[in-house]
């Protein structure tokens, strides 16, 4: 801290990240510069309040003078390449992230994660499962509490939820244990290439004890240290039966009973053998699992059961924003006869939607594409149809469902060429299902 307060400091990006570090500055008596390229960013009315002291440039990322400041501690929104911030890295300024600040100031164990698909109910179910050991736990990152704001000397332990943008400006972050989840292609709008992206996601293993991954993802391997493996099949963690029950288990030693865990679905499964092995340096009783898995029903909005009429499930899963996350519940979903009535489209961030074509063929009936990259999913499925909006979505896909069918909003996509974020997509789904689903 005391070298913090030495520096002229610029906090980039003033979204939730950038609160988080200002507000953090502050009760350390530091007043930094506050820089948003947005001409009104979300929490400009917050600085006016709390911090009429720092100076404030907003709009233009070039008249924000970024060359001269000591250290920019960057959003994760605001890629490195961007213009303005690459020629302050080639001047010498240093620039981390919120996380990298967080790395630096704590001394407690730290559980990180990041992956494709997955993090935000991993980080959660490895939360309770922590809690219901009796443990102090502080969850943050980008699951959507800056990580600033949760470190405090009561902690015990913290779980992060780590993105490829927040790894990217991370460099000594020491984990107890950690794990890359699965590596599929996102935001291919941000980087050159898919080495690129993975390369930024492997940033996670610098420096852990217990290195965690997939067994069957070998993206996900780490090039040096120690680890356990996860898989259904075939990891150190993985299914067995015992008397034909299937149980979590650790090297042919089972842990728990399956019909323990409350979610469902193969893929949280695997979300639940990844807290085992996550959780493992820990030591913590079986109890704690059992309580935890019990209880935790998952996030709303991923593969979520909203409605049952006339033998009809309705699935929100506004969260599947890209191909991998949509593959997943296709196949979670999937039954012997081709039941799903998929709806699709949105922002595809420069996808390839071609993972998307055997899932489909093998088990959806029908496909309902909407959005600004609806027209890019229609070669997927002979029985593809294009819509204006979800409203739209819905009523065809009704219309056509029959008994034993499930309609799954799973878009493959972000969607904020037609809303805010996945949740109000998802809300206004649950909202179009009550409405035209009575009878
Ligand atoms: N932006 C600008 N100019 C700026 C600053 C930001 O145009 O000067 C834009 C960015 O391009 C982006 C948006 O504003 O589109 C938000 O960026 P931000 O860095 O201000 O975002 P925060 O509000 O700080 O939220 C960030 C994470 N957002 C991103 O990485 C884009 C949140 O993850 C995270 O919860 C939060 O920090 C706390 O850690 C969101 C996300 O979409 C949920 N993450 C991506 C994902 O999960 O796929 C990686
Ligand atoms: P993230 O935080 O990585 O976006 P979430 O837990 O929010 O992950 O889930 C995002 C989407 O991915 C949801 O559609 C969910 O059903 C799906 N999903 C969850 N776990 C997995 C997994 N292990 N593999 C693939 N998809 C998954």
């Amino acid at each position: 801290i005391e070298q913090l307060q030495k520096k002229h400091i610029t906090v980039l990006g003033l979204g939730v990240t950038g609160q988080g570090i200002v507000r953090f500055l502050l009760s350390h008596g530091i007043n930094p510069k506050v820089v948003d390229s947005r001409p009104v960013p979300p929490c400009a009315d917050w600085l006016n309040h709390n911090a009429p002291d720092c100076e404030a440039v907003f709009g233009n990322l070039a008249d924000a003078a970024l060359a001269q400041t000591d250290l920019i501690i960057i959003s994760p929104g605001i890629p490195l390449f961007e213009q303005s911030v690459a020629q302050a890295i080639a001047k010498g300024v240093e620039v981390i992230g919120d996380i990298e600040l967080f790395a630096r100031l704590n001394t407690r164990p730290v559980i990180a994660v990041t992956g494709s698909n997955g993090k935000s109910t991993v980080v959660s179910l490895a939360t309770e499962v922590l809690k219901a050991a009796g443990l102090k736990v502080g969850l943050g990152g980008n699951i959507g509490t800056s990580v600033l704001s949760i470190l405090d000397d009561e902690r015990d332990v913290y779980v992060l939820e780590l993105s490829s943008f927040q790894l990217e400006t991370t460099h000594s972050l020491a984990c107890l244990s950690a794990m890359i989840l699965n590596i599929t292609e996102d935001h291919m709008d941000r980087y050159p290439d898919f080495q690129a992206y993975i390369k930024a996601k492997q940033r996670i293993y610098q420096h852990v004890e217990h290195i965690v991954f997939n067994a069957e993802d070998q993206h996900t391997f780490a090039e040096h240290g120690q680890g356990s493996s996860v898989s259904l099949t075939e990891g150190d963690y993985h299914l067995m039966k015992v008397a034909h029950e299937p149980y979590f288990a650790y090297k042919q030693t089972p842990l728990l009973p399956v019909s323990s865990l409350a979610m469902v679905g193969k893929h949280n499964q695997f979300n639940a053998l990844a807290v085992l092995a996550l959780l493992a340096p820990m030591q913590l009783p079986t109890s704690a699992f059992v309580t935890a898995f019990g209880a935790f029903r998952g996030l709303p909005h991923r593969c979520q059961l909203v409605a049952d009429v006339a033998g009809v499930r309705y699935f929100n899963d506004s969260k599947a924003t890209n191909v991998g996350s949509t593959v997943a519940a296709i196949e979670s979903l999937a039954s012997t006869k081709r039941n799903i009535i998929l709806i699709a489209g949105g922002d595809a961030k420069g996808a390839d939607l071609t993972p998307l074509k055997a899932p489909l063929n093998a088990h959806c009936k029908a496909l309902f594409c909407f959005g600004q990259d609806g027209e890019q999913f229609m070669p997927l499925l002979r029985n593809s149809h294009r819509v204006n909006n979800l409203k739209e979505a819905v009523i065809a896909a009704k219309s056509i469902a029959t008994i034993g069918d499930i309609v799954l909003l799973a878009p493959a996509c972000a969607s904020i060429d037609m809303y805010p974020n996945y949740m109000a997509r998802g809300d206004e789904f649950v909202q179009l299902v009550e409405e035209h689903t009575l009878v």
